[in-house]
């Protein structure tokens, strides 16, 4: 048996893996894949919470697999797999569903937030996919879930959820941690800088994807939001500009005085387009990995069809345990 910590963790395939998505979640996967056991997959279940068109639902789960590999996971070290294939996650999804409370649910800023913009589909599963979430870790007996700040309140419930079955039945989930990095847990919209960055944003000048090229990063930098106090500090009445020293932080592990000093007396001019300079610098190779493994559909099959079966076996052991605790009547 592995000594090592378990770590779960999600990107819902709705649209292109953002700055946002690298920064507070993929990157940390990518440095301590070393550390830990680790369960990695793409939540395409969770997508369709908002209506995807099939086809392109179909493309980016494979361009986020490939996104994924391109960013450094590599799948020697990592258990690498697309959410849907491994059934386990819906089924223990409906077993915890009895166990949660609309109160819970209705208290989530998720949906609060994602329900006034799908009015037109407010549809049950947008309610209840914090269950799934909390079934995705569970299932893996996680020690850690490396997500980004908006996450948290999901991970509440997830914890809450696992000791309510070890306090109804036995003990049976491990109770796991939200692992959320210091610098870089919510980057803003570039356009919107007091709004998390994400991928379903109307306004994607605000928002970097990590397949962007140079050109368009450059161009989205130059045009970011700032204010007009025209000095380069760390503060929260200039949330553009403390968005900016962020991302630039993260990205150079410089730290965040050092680079003030840098721009002491020089506009936001410079400093907008030295910060586009870092993130080329930073996503450009992984975009080149990138456009070389999406043509190898053979290879990507590859990796996810031994990802599932291997989660799979880890999956059913925890599901097996919940459905003979539960008191369903074991087939074999
Ligand atoms: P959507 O806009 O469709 O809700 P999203 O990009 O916000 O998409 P996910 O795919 O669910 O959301 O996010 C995957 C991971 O990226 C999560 O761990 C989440 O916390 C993290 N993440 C998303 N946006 C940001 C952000 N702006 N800053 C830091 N981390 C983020
Ligand atoms: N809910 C997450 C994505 C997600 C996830 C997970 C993250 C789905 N299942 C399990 C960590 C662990 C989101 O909206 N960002």
């Amino acid at each position: 048996m592995s000594e090592k910590k378990i770590m779960v963790s999600g990107i819902k395939p709705s649209g292109k893996i953002t700055l946002g998505n690298y920064i507070g979640a993929l990157k940390n996967w990518v440095d301590n894949q070393d550390e830990f056991e680790n369960y990695y997959f793409i939540a395409d279940l969770h997508s369709v919470t908002v209506r995807q068109e099939p086809a392109k639902l179909r493309k980016q789960t494979l361009d986020s697999l490939a996104l994924y590999l391109a960013c450094g996971l590599d799948p020697e070290k990592n258990i690498i797999f697309i959410q849907s294939h491994v059934t386990a996650h819906p089924e223990l999804s409906w077993v915890l569903s009895n166990m949660t409370y609309m109160g819970e649910l209705n208290r989530m800023t998720q949906f609060k937030d994602k329900s006034k913009k799908n009015e037109e589909n407010l549809n049950a599963g947008l309610f209840t996919y914090p269950v799934l979430m909390a079934a995705d870790i569970l299932l893996y007996q996680a020690d850690y879930v490396p997500v980004g700040e908006d996450q948290k309140q999901h991970l509440e419930l997830t914890r809450d959820l696992a000791s309510r079955f070890n306090n109804r039945y036995s003990d049976t989930f491990k109770v796991p941690e939200p692992y959320i990095p210091k610098a870089g847990a919510r980057i803003m919209s570039l356009q919107e800088p007091t709004s998390k960055m994400g991928k379903s944003d109307d306004n994607e000048n605000g928002v970097i994807y990590i397949t962007d090229t140079p050109e368009e990063i450059r161009r989205k930098f130059k045009r970011a939001v700032t204010d007009s106090v025209g000095i380069v500090q760390y503060n929260d009445e200039q949330p553009g500009i403390k968005n900016l020293l962020t991302i630039y932080s993260v990205l150079t592990k410089r730290p965040i005085e050092d680079i003030v000093k840098d721009y002491e007396g020089k506009g936001y001019g410079d400093f907008k387009t030295d910060v586009g300079e870092v993130v080329i610098e930073a996503l450009n190779p992984i975009r080149e990995k990138y456009e070389a493994l999406i043509s190898d559909k053979k290879y990507l099959q590859s990796i996810y069809q031994s990802g599932a079966e291997k989660a799979e076996k880890i999956a059913r052991k925890t599901l097996r345990k919940v459905y003979k605790k539960s008191g369903f009547v074991p087939r074999f």
